[in-house]
């Protein structure tokens, strides 16, 4: 078995791993008599938050007491394929009842998190709709730390069912909201006071949903974008988090009061997705606010200009779905052709490319390629420098450009993070040709 040829059973027994994780069915009560019946790790949701300096090797066992195969992808790193955590890359899957033993080095330094990496299709009691996830903090070598508090907020919907999607063929639509696993009024305040800089490092764990956040009077400084500083951080009002994608927020505890930290969409705050933020010393019922805009454009925290490096070639990827009737899911093409037949990308090291990523449908994608890190570098059009990135959102009939330096060798997935679109086709492998250098 693959697990052999990493972890030798003597192993096991000599040297305890740094964090240990079991994947099991949990029934989670994420409001007073509320039960999802779930799968997750260690009894929680989110799983443990892993803390680890950039640059020292972690060892991480994972042990499966489901009665599926499983998998936990570390998102965001730049690590090798098979301890990567996505079968199609070469990771093993763990079989039921057995466990395997992930061993790294984490990099680079900034938000990244873990989740399963299976494939749910019509079941939805699988896969991202579960509550398989967690927050991984790699801590730089430098932190500026110029933050009085520091808190980490996982968004996720559950109980999903079919319902009438963009193109009026089906997505997954939820009954439930929540942030930290549980809905709006069932947990604890953020406790904060008055002066304070509180970081927020938000993450959109939903199987699917792009969501919007906004805390009621106060402004979020964007300081970081999926875990990599952004080149221009700059305020805002309101914040879309594609699904997967990370955001570091500052915030500056200027407005004393019981506030709403939740979904700018009412829907979404009654599904639950909302915790409340209390400043000391404050009274009453907690108070929301509709923010007075709510405008996304990425290239507000980047440079308005066309990027420093050139790319060696351009690769296009051409996103379509195929609609086979009402009620049905779509399946979703890459240049015309669904995973696995979709083309294999041959990548050579030392290569720069550019993805040129047109999305031919009406709904937003986010696309997320493994184990590198892209520069945006154009928006329909518009060019933008800097913005460091692991996932992007394709707008819908609209075209992204982003830009990687071939430096990982190995296995590497492309494809959107919507767990329903990835299912029914929606990715592609891209390998490295054997080198050819001396
Ligand atoms: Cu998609």
């Amino acid at each position: 078995m693959a697990g052999a040829t990493f972890a030798p059973a003597f192993l096991w027994a000599q040297s305890q791993a740094d964090y240990r994780l079991e994947i099991a069915p949990l029934e989670l009560e994420i409001a007073p008599g509320k039960l999802i019946h779930t799968v997750a790790y260690n009894g929680h949701v989110p799983g443990p938050l892993i803390r680890w300096p950039e640059g020292k090797p972690i060892v991480i066992d994972v042990i499966n007491r489901t009665s599926v195969p499983e998998i936990v992808h570390w998102h965001g790193q730049e690590i090798p394929s098979l301890m990567d955590g996505a079968s199609e890359e070469g990771s093993p899957m763990i079989p039921p009842g057995g466990q395997f033993r992930y061993s790294f080095t984490p990099h680079p330094a900034g938000f990244r998190w873990y989740h399963t990496h299976t494939f749910a299709r019509h079941d939805f009691k699988r896969g991202t709709y579960t509550g398989q996830f967690g927050c991984f903090y790699i801590e730089p070598k430098n932190d500026p730390g110029a933050y009085d508090q520091e808190i980490f907020l996982t968004l996720h919907d559950w109980n999903p069912y079919l319902a009438a999607g963009g193109d009026a063929s089906m997505d997954a639509a939820y009954d439930y909201s929540t942030i930290d696993s549980r809905m709006f009024g069932h947990a604890d305040p953020v406790k904060v006071r008055e002066g304070q800089r509180v970081l927020i490092h938000l993450l959109n764990a939903s199987a699917s949903m792009i969501h919007w956040m906004a805390l009621a009077g106060h402004e979020l400084t964007v300081i970081a974008m999926d875990g990599n500083p952004v080149p221009t951080p700059a305020t805002t009002a309101a914040i879309r988090l594609g699904t997967a994608e990370r955001v570091d927020v500052l915030v500056t505890m200027n407005h004393p009061g019981i506030w709403i930290l939740g979904e700018t969409r009412e829907p979404f705050r009654k599904a639950g997705m909302g915790t409340v933020i209390e400043y000391a010393n404050q009274q009453g019922k907690p108070r929301w606010i509709d923010p007075p805009e709510t405008l996304w454009d990425y290239r507000r925290f980047a440079e308005p200009q066309a990027t420093a490096h050139e790319p060696d070639q351009v690769i296009p990827l051409r996103f379509e779905s195929k609609f086979h009737g009402p009620g049905a899911l779509a399946t979703w093409t890459i240049n015309g052709k669904s995973f696995p037949r979709t083309d294999m990308i041959m990548l050579k090291e030392g290569t720069r490319y550019r993805l040129q990523m047109i999305n031919r449908s009406a709904d937003d994608h986010p696309l997320h390629l493994h184990r590198h890190t892209f520069e945006v570098t154009s928006i329909n059009s518009q060019p933008l420098r800097g913005l460091l990135k692991d996932v992007v959102v394709v707008p819908a009939n609209g075209t992204v450009e982003a830009d990687f330096a071939a430096n990982n060798p190995g296995a590497t997935l492309f494809h959107c993070h919507n767990q329903t679109h990835m299912d029914f086709g929606f990715m592609s492998l891209f390998r490295y040709s054997p080198s050819a250098k001396v």
